[in-house]
């Protein structure tokens, strides 16, 4: 029997520098591409950079360049050529044309690690909102150059068949998918307000993606004295690992109590439809007390992604938000005197330096408590049980009157029992 073989895609990478004009470094960013070139299942031939001031309109690399691309795809045996930067139809079109063979742009290479990577239901609609939105401009750049090689690269997902309906339908599903996110979110604001009347604190992981949010998030999970095993969340060495938020609730031996949130990570060049279609599921993070900047210290282009995750954060209307930075993976750096800007250095491997992180985020969003002295008449069994159960009791007595308490509690518990004040 034949057996059909796909083709492995093999891919060469191209990269425009403009010069002064571009704040990243080149060389980084054509590193990060062939590492989202392999989390997308291909095999990276070649890398080549274009030094050029102006983008060429129809092409974006220039002609010389083109003839160029196409010879060293010819010599590799690639079957596409992907773009660092984010193309129009036309140019794509363009471009395939002339060199004869697949093209893809650094967003849709995005797009389809995130659809593989995509789980939950939420998850995938928001991947298939942000594909729609991104092939809707470019209808006309697809179609018949479809069938070009390259084991369906830029193709994948949910939306693959859905190329070849019209436009009108497209917007028709565009609006659909709006409204079933918006519906989740629905359900999830309620969640959130819920937890805010209770005054639980929330406390987000926001970061570059790979840079350990989730593992972080697994260590404080173990160190709750609710901790559970099935509680922890998916973290892996590979981009791109959570696509969905996931809420923790973290009980501290005094029952202090907050809310994690684990995130999305971000990426340099961050397609605009990707951080618009998860704008929805992030918008819970974004309302947090506290954002935890994880840092990945041992990546040495840690500073870049610093900057690009504050970006993001910026273009979410995040950036006013209380932040602190964490810098993670701490026990593979060498240098242990290297000082990291005044963030905390930890290791989610190690567990290194999590009692400090905890300190620190007690200080910050366990502020609003005060110290008290109740006595609680014994008629009232059911506010001490409510104060015992719920907080740390530093002194208990059992006087004549009633039940003597001594603890720190949150501001309305004070102001509700202010009667029983000593
Ligand atoms: N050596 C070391 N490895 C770590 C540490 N923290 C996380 N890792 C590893 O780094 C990889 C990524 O960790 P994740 O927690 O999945 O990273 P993330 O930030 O959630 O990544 P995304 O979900 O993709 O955004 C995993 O292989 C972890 O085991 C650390 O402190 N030390
Ligand atoms: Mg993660």
């Amino acid at each position: 029997m034949d057996e059909i073989i796909e083709e492995r895609p093999r891919a060469v990478l191209i990269g425009l520098f403009q010069g002064l004009k571009d704040e990243y470094d080149i060389e980084e960013s054509m590193i990060e591409l062939s590492e989202l070139a392999r989390a997308a299942g291909a095999e990276v031939a070649e890398i080549m950079i274009q030094n050029k001031a102006k983008i060429e309109a129809a092409t974006y690399i220039g002609s010389g360049k083109v003839e160029e691309v196409k010879l060293m795809v010819e010599q590799t045996g690639s079957n596409m050529v992907i773009f660092n930067d984010e193309l129009s139809g036309a140019q794509i079109r363009n471009l395939e044309n002339l060199m004869d063979v697949k093209v893809i742009d650094r967003t849709a290479l995005i797009l389809d690690i995130f659809a593989i990577r995509a789980q939950t239901k939420t998850a995938k609609l928001q991947v298939e909102l942000a594909q729609l939105r991104y092939r809707l401009p470019r209808l006309t750049g697809f179609g018949g150059q479809l069938s070009k090689q390259g084991g369906g690269i830029g193709t994948r997902g949910p939306g693959e068949q859905k190329l070849e309906i019209d436009r009108r339908r497209i917007q028709e599903r565009v609006d659909e998918i709006r409204k079933q996110v918006k519906e989740v979110q629905k359900n999830r604001t309620v969640q959130r307000q819920l937890r805010e009347k209770r005054e639980v604190p929330i406390v987000a992981l926001v970061g570059y993606t790979n840079a350990g949010k989730s593992s972080i998030m697994n260590q404080l999970i173990r160190m709750s004295t609710e901790g559970e095993e099935e509680k922890q969340v998916f973290e892996k060495d590979m981009l791109f690992a959570t696509l969905d938020t996931s809420n923790r609730r973290i009980v501290l031996e005094d029952k202090k109590e907050f809310i994690l949130t684990d995130t999305v990570g971000f990426v340099s060049k961050l397609p605009h439809s990707i951080v618009d279609a998860f704008k929805a599921t992030l918008e819970e993070a974004l309302s947090a007390d506290l954002l935890i900047h994880v840092v990945d210290a041992s990546n040495p282009h840690h500073p870049m992604q610093m900057e690009v995750t504050h970006h993001v954060l910026k273009e979410l209307g995040a950036s006013e938000l209380p932040m602190m930075t964490v810098f993670n993976k701490i026990d593979l750096v060498e240098d242990r005197t290297a000082l990291f800007g005044d963030g905390i250095n930890i290791s989610a491997k190690t567990g290194e330096n999590f009692d400090h992180l905890l300190e620190y985020i007690k200080k910050s969003v366990f502020n609003s408590m005060v110290r008290a002295t109740f006595l609680v008449p014994y008629s009232d069994g059911k506010t001490t049980s409510y104060l015992c159960e719920n907080y740390q009791v530093d002194r208990m007595d059992h006087l004549e009157e009633g039940t003597l308490l001594e603890l720190e509690v949150q501001e309305k518990d004070y102001n509700r029992l202010s009667q029983y004040l000593r």
